[in-house]
């Protein structure tokens, strides 16, 4: 038993509830437990080594739920489960607390493994973001509609959190002034040598009570300046590609970046006073998408007026310390702001963005650039403010998420700003954390790796190359079809459970699981759907192998189409899921409040991994990294990572199908979805359900809607601007063929294994690695995790 954990367990419950290990409830439980363990992690830590220090900002940390992660990098899990055994409880109590959901989907993700990442391998990142009161909404069906709730994260509290009152700094708007509030949660690598730093700052009124105004009668203007502080950081933006122009927008990404540099500044000026020639030498900020770019200019606007610095020199430690993350391609989803909305907001950020701008028509003139063509890079044109501009001209590292996508922002996104500056352009290929994605989610291919080559695996996944000779034979084969079939009856119980609906674990289970997004193309899948549907029901599509269709997605509340593609699809279950021609070979089901939790018991059980996006559009995915780590092929398009993926695992042991960034550039200008259309029966039959009365909208015309969006386009995009008319018999094909396949299961699962064990590239400890000693300038305090 280790009695320091149990013993530190008492003594929380002891102090904060007055209860012992056997009479404290779950949620007494939880905050001891967390707590505890959090005060071991801190104590048992190795001392940080001196030199550079890299800070990633964010507006999204995605963690999910913390205690289990935790205490298994912690060593923690069997002590904890011994402990709560002995007293009556059972550590799957801990399944009722919710996921900490400070992030939308794949960017928040994504800073969260690199945490987790960074920590095992003693890199020093700290993690600067903001601590929303509340997180990405909840999602229930009602009558097959997304209906959003507010998620109330910290209904069970916050015990890993430590507020650090004294760390509070002010943050100024032209209109008020408010408090940052640092909260810290502790980042324990695996094995628990490194505890790095997530710092979240809350939005605080500056005089928590305002005296004064309520000495004076002014009761409500007391009130109403706490109510106006706390609304910058009370909620994330659910929406995850666009949504600009909001003041309270521009708020929050200043709010936090403001924040972060003055920490940042605060910790530099402690050891080096007002010298800042080696700022840069000691402090990598990254940025995480254009949401904090604005700390580029607030970390010019501390240097020059309160330290004293001249403009270019201050624009030059600027220009070392940053590098820009791009997450994006679509032209649209650039952050572009109203100058006259941002003056308003940030009138002294204004200023120096107008500097900067001069600066850089200067810099083009000099290199012989004017007119038309300077215009192209001004970081203020036509009223608006183009962050990504100011990101790249003022960083020295602008990277991709993956090569397909580098290469697209170099040539097209991009492509003047990589004319200018070709060094500046690299790629890092995102990654996930085999800690969480593997280790903790899929404990019984866990054991089975472990068993076959030891656990170095889990902090170097290339290690998982080691099974290729010993899984080829067919006993070895069988264990793992043996392994799937667990985790399919484990995610069986937990849909049951959850959304109160019955699977068997003996179908395929095709799942795609990802915000709902046109460009993501669930809208194809469900049309395919009924391909298949309607060829087994008129005899064409025989020896079916059954399938159950999993959905997984939340829509931007304010997302019409994505809305009415979530109507669509749950109609399409209630048709399938009821005919008893197809209810043995068929099943569709669109789980309710899609989160990390629930992505934890999806990709270990799935066979089929859907990653269908347009060519192009998804820059690349870390979804699809998760399913291949757990053994799934990929139904998909060559977008994104799912090049990389293909090229790891073989072709031959992925479905790969559809148009190719290159075909699309070739057919964009002639294009025509209708005469696919109507020259397809079959491709019009599962279009036009759509609107014939084979299902209902309940008169809200979303699905007339849609079909409008794939033939007559609207005033915004041409008709079926994602190609799923293209695609989508290509898609069909390739989804038949995997189904006929599957036929033969050790042959099938000999492909699933191919992937697994391929996924070596796909560590988030390999992309952090990157970032460190090519961006940063890092190097990594240890090679291993223990
Ligand atoms: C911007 C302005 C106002 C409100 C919200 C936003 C906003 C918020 C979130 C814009 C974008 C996001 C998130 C984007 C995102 O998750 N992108 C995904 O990033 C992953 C990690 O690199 C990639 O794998 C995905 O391909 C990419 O879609």
């Amino acid at each position: 038993m280790n009695e320091q954990l149990r013993s530190g367990i008492e003594q929380v419950l002891l102090f904060d509830f007055g209860r012992t290990i056997k009479s404290a409830d779950t949620r007494m439980l939880y905050s001891a437990i967390s707590k505890a363990a959090a005060a071991l992690s801190y104590k048992n830590a190795e001392e940080k080594p001196a030199g550079k220090k890299a800070c990633y900002l964010s507006a999204e940390f995605l963690v999910g739920r913390l205690i289990y992660s935790n205490l298994f990098n912690l060593g923690f899990l069997s002590d904890t489960e011994e402990i709560l055994a002995a007293n009556g409880h059972s550590l799957s109590d801990f399944e009722e607390i919710e996921d900490d959901a400070l992030g939308n989907g794949g960017l928040g993700r994504l800073a969260a493994c690199f945490l987790d990442s960074a920590a095992t391998h003693g890199i020093a990142l700290g993690g600067y973001g903001i601590r929303y009161k509340y997180g990405l909404f909840k999602q229930k069906f009602e009558n097959g509609f997304q209906k959003e709730y507010a998620d109330d994260w910290q209904a069970f509290g916050d015990p890993w959190s430590v507020r650090r009152e004294e760390l509070s700094v002010k943050v100024r708007f032209g209109d008020q002034t408010v408090l940052a509030v640092p909260y810290d949660m502790p980042i324990i690598g695996y094995g628990g040598k490194t505890v790095n730093t997530l710092r979240l700052w809350q939005s605080e009124a500056e005089n928590s009570f305002d005296f004064d105004s309520f000495n004076k009668n002014k009761r409500s203007d007391a009130v109403s300046e706490r109510i106006r502080a706390e609304e910058i950081s009370a909620t994330l933006y659910p929406n995850d590609e666009t949504d600009y122009g909001k003041a309270l927008r521009i708020k929050q990404e200043y709010f936090f970046s403001s924040a972060s540099i003055q920490d940042i500044v605060r910790e530099y000026t402690a050891t080096h006073g007002s010298d800042f020639s080696r700022f840069s030498d000691l402090y990598a900020v990254q940025l995480n998408d254009t949401h904090p770019v604005v700390a580029i200019p607030e970390l010019i606007r501390i240097l020059a007026e309160d330290y004293d610095l001249g403009f270019d020199e201050a624009f030059e430690i600027a220009r070392k310390t940053f590098a820009y993350t791009n997450h994006t391609v679509m032209a649209e989803a650039l952050e572009k702001w109203y100058a006259g909305l941002f003056v308003t907001v940030l009138p002294q950020i204004y200023k120096y963005i107008i500097l900067i701008d001069y600066k850089l028509s200067t810099y083009l003139r000099g290199r012989g650039i004017r007119g038309k063509e300077a215009k192209q890079y001004a970081l203020i044109s036509e009223n608006m403010i183009h962050m990504a501009r100011l990101a790249v001209f003022v960083s020295h590292s602008v990277n991709g998420v993956a090569e397909i996508h580098t290469e697209i922002l170099k040539n097209d996104a991009l492509k003047e700003w990589y004319a200018l500056y070709p060094d500046k352009f690299n790629n890092k290929t995102n990654g996930i954390t085999p800690r969480r994605w593997l280790a903790l989610a899929n404990p019984a291919l866990s054991s089975y790796i472990t068993e076959k080559i030891g656990d170095g695996w889990i902090t170097d996944l290339e290690k998982l190359k080691q099974l290729e000779g010993i899984i080829s034979a067919p006993s070895e084969i069988n264990r793992f079809i043996e392994i799937k079939n667990h985790n399919k009856q484990r995610l069986c119980d937990y849909i049951e459970k959850m959304e109160g609906i019955k699977l068997g674990s003996n179908f395929i289970f095709d799942i795609q699981i990802k915000r709902l997004h046109e460009y993501k193309r669930q809208l194809m899948n469900a049309f395919s759907i009924l391909y298949i549907y309607f060829g087994i029901k008129d005899g064409t599509i025989k020896n079916f192998n059954p399938t159950a269709f999993i959905f997984g997605a939340k829509a931007a509340p304010g997302y019409y189409r994505a809305k009415g593609i979530i109507k669509f699809i749950n109609e399409i279950g209630n048709l399938i899921n009821s005919d008893k021609d197809t209810k043995e070979l068929m099943k569709v089901v669109f789980v309710s409040n899609y989160n990390v939790t629930y992505a934890e018991y999806l990709t270990p059980a799935a066979d089929i991994s859907e990653q269908i996006s347009t060519a192009g559009t998804e820059a690349s995915g870390t979804g699809n990294m998760k399913f291949m780590v757990n053994g799934a092929v990929t139904l998909g398009t060559l977008d994104g990572a799912n090049v990389e993926i293909a090229e790891q695992a073989g072709e031959e042991n992925n479905y790969i199908f559809g148009a190719r960034v290159e075909d699309i550039g070739r057919i964009a200008d002639s294009y025509n979805p209708v005469e696919i259309y109507e020259n397809n029966p079959l491709i019009k039959r599962v279009v036009d359900t759509l609107t014939d009365g084979t299902f209902s909208d309940e008169g809200t015309g979303m699905f007339e809607e849609l079909k409008a969006s794939l033939l007559k386009g609207a005033s915004w995009h041409k008709p079926d601007n994602y190609y799923i008319l293209l695609d989508l018999i290509p898609y069909c094909e390739a989804r038949l063929r995997a189904n006929r396949d599957y036929s033969d299961r050790t042959a099938f699962a000999r492909k699933c294994c191919a992937n697994f064990i391929n996924s070596g590239k796909f560590s988030s400890d390999r992309t952090i690695r990157q970032y460190a000693e090519e961006i940063w300038g890092l190097t990594s305090g240890t090679d291993e995790g223990n």
